[in-house]
């Protein structure tokens, strides 16, 4: 079926505010002479139930604000260019989905129970809830990198990994079509990856929206999402974000916001531009290098790239890694070259069930450490698994992770007491992690 759309490429989402706000390509848009040609082959096919899906569209297809507002059906997206439809060409955020119009993959909630209630204090020297444009740590350069992960987060932590330098990523929770973060091996592998190697984790919210243009719920909304998939891959989600477009005015209370939902709202220092010329490294060095150029010898740079940018994060990348060292700067997450703790660049979720963590998902995760709680349908199993709980702090605590394993220790704990409590009693209360919820010790 897909082969038969016009299928557009994939540019990579751009944010600057100098861009203009209709792209001169139309994502999403179908070619109605190719519907007809959909319908004949699914015909030929003798496929009946696809061809009747096709045909209704065929003939109730337009939706949108060019469409007189129509909204599509139950389960279907409005497309860019106002067709109703499934699948990414329609559904994806945030370049293919009309929001309000139908279904988008922004309306996808992430498992577990919500952040909501979650204590929110600020903590460190960064101010909260106003934009940061420079670092204040002499002679660093931040490395940023937004709305990954993407295809290319492994090359680009080997990179980093091959001069030990350690950078920011603005990671988006369900955008291009890429699947949820925490639903998707590969976005979990990559965002465990870069938690374990040193990189800063900070949020570019869920669906990629202009937060200027929501209401105070939706942007709440949003930024939770995030905060709960990314809680469910490492068990903590940021203090620190980025807004997509840096669009977040004073003026529509999306600051206040940020501040009510304890975030370092980070704008940049240098935008690269690589979202101006995807393509052209000159182009992107030219930008870079005459940046630093303009920079005191004693100066900073909090340096804004695009991660989907393939030529930007790992071309790039590895001339500005070069160059740098050379001046003797020094490469740094947004947190470090701000003076913060790590300690202050995430929080802990108040509530967690391991049910709705991650494929594979971490109960606790830091420092290289992740504990896992193996699932268990009944008591027999809620044993088997409390014991391998325990184990795992035996070994967190021989390979001296400190507070993590005090962590995982009370995990064991709650669960030791939930395995003695279930499956015995009359009535027979069920014995599944799914009905395990434990709360974090902060
Ligand atoms: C569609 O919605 C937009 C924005 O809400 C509004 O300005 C416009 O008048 C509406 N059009 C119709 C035909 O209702
Ligand atoms: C979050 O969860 C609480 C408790 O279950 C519930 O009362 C609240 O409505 C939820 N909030 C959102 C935004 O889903
Ligand atoms: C990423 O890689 C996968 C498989 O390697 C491929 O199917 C997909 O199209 C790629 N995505 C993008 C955005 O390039
Ligand atoms: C990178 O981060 C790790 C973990 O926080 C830290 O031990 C290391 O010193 C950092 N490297 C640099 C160059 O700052
Ligand atoms: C974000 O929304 C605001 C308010 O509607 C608008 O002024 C601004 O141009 C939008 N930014 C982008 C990049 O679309
Ligand atoms: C790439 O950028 C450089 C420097 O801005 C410019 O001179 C060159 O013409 C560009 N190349 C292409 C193919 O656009
Ligand atoms: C940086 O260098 C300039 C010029 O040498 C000097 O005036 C300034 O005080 C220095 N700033 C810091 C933070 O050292
Ligand atoms: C980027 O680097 C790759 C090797 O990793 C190379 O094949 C490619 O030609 C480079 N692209 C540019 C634009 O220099
Ligand atoms: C509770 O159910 C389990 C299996 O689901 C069974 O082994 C156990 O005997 C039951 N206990 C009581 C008190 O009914
Ligand atoms: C009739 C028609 O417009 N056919 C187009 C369908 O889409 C392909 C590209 O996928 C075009 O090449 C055809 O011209
Ligand atoms: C003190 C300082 O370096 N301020 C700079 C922070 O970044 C903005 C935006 O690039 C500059 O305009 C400031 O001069
Ligand atoms: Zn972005």
């Amino acid at each position: 079926m897909q082969s038969l759309f016009v299928l557009l490429p994939l540019l990579p989402f751009l944010h600057a505010l100098s861009l203009p706000r209709q792209p001169l390509w139309c994502p999403g848009s179908r070619n109605p002479g190719n519907d007809t040609q959909l319908q004949l082959a699914l015909l030929e096919s003798g496929n009946g139930v696809a061809y009747s899906i096709i045909k209704r569209q065929a003939e109730e297809p337009r939706c949108g604000l060019s469409q007189g507002n129509r909204s599509c059906g139950f389960g279907q997206c409005c497309s860019g260019a106002g067709f109703c439809g499934t699948g990414s060409n329609f559904c994806s955020v945030p370049q293919n989905c009309q929001r309000n119009y139908g279904f988008c993959d922004s309306d996808i909630t992430p498992a577990g129970p919500n952040t909501s209630d979650d204590q929110r204090n600020a903590r460190g020297p960064v101010p909260y809830g106003q934009f940061i444009f420079n670092c204040t740590t002499p002679q660093t350069l931040a490395l940023t990198y937004d709305d990954g992960p993407s295809n290319n987060t492994q090359e680009l932590l080997d990179i980093l990994r091959s001069v030990g330098a350690n950078a920011t990523f603005f990671v988006s929770g369900i955008t291009n079509g890429k699947g949820a973060i925490d639903r998707t091996p590969e976005w979990i592998n990559a965002i465990k990856r870069m938690d374990a190697e040193g990189h800063q984790i900070a949020s570019h919210t869920w669906s990629h929206p202009n937060l200027t243009d929501l209401s105070s719920e939706d942007r709440a909304l949003d930024m939770r999402k995030n905060e709960r998939a990314i809680a469910n891959i490492l068990n903590k989600y940021p203090t620190y974000m980025r807004p997509p477009y840096l669009a977040c005015t004073s003026a529509s209370g999306c600051l206040t916001d940020m501040n009510n939902l304890g975030y370092h709202v980070v704008d940049n220092s240098l935008d690269s531009q690589d979202w101006a010329n995807p393509n052209n490294l000159s182009a992107m060095v030219d930008t870079f290098d005459s940046g630093l150029g303009q920079a005191l010898p004693n100066g900073s740079m909090l340096l804004m790239q695009h991660e989907r940018i393939s030529v930007s994060a790992i071309n790039l990348t590895r001339y500005i890694l070069m160059d740098i060292t050379q001046r003797g700067w020094k490469v740094s997450t947004v947190g470090d070259c701000l003076g913060d703790d790590p300690q202050n660049w995430y929080r802990t979720p108040a509530r967690t069930e391991p049910a709705t963590m991650a494929i594979d998902g971490c109960v606790v995760s830091s420092n290289g450490f992740c504990g896992t709680l193996d699932v268990f349908t009944n008591k027999q199993e809620c044993d088997d698994s409390n014991r391998n709980c325990y184990t795992q702090v035996d070994d967190c605590n021989s390979a001296n992770k400190g507070a993590a394993c005090d962590k995982m220790k009370n995990i064991c704990d709650f669960q030791s007491l939930y395995c003695a409590s279930c499956g015995t009693m009359t009535p027979n209360i069920s014995c599944e992690t799914k009905d395990f919820a434990f709360t974090n010790q902060q």
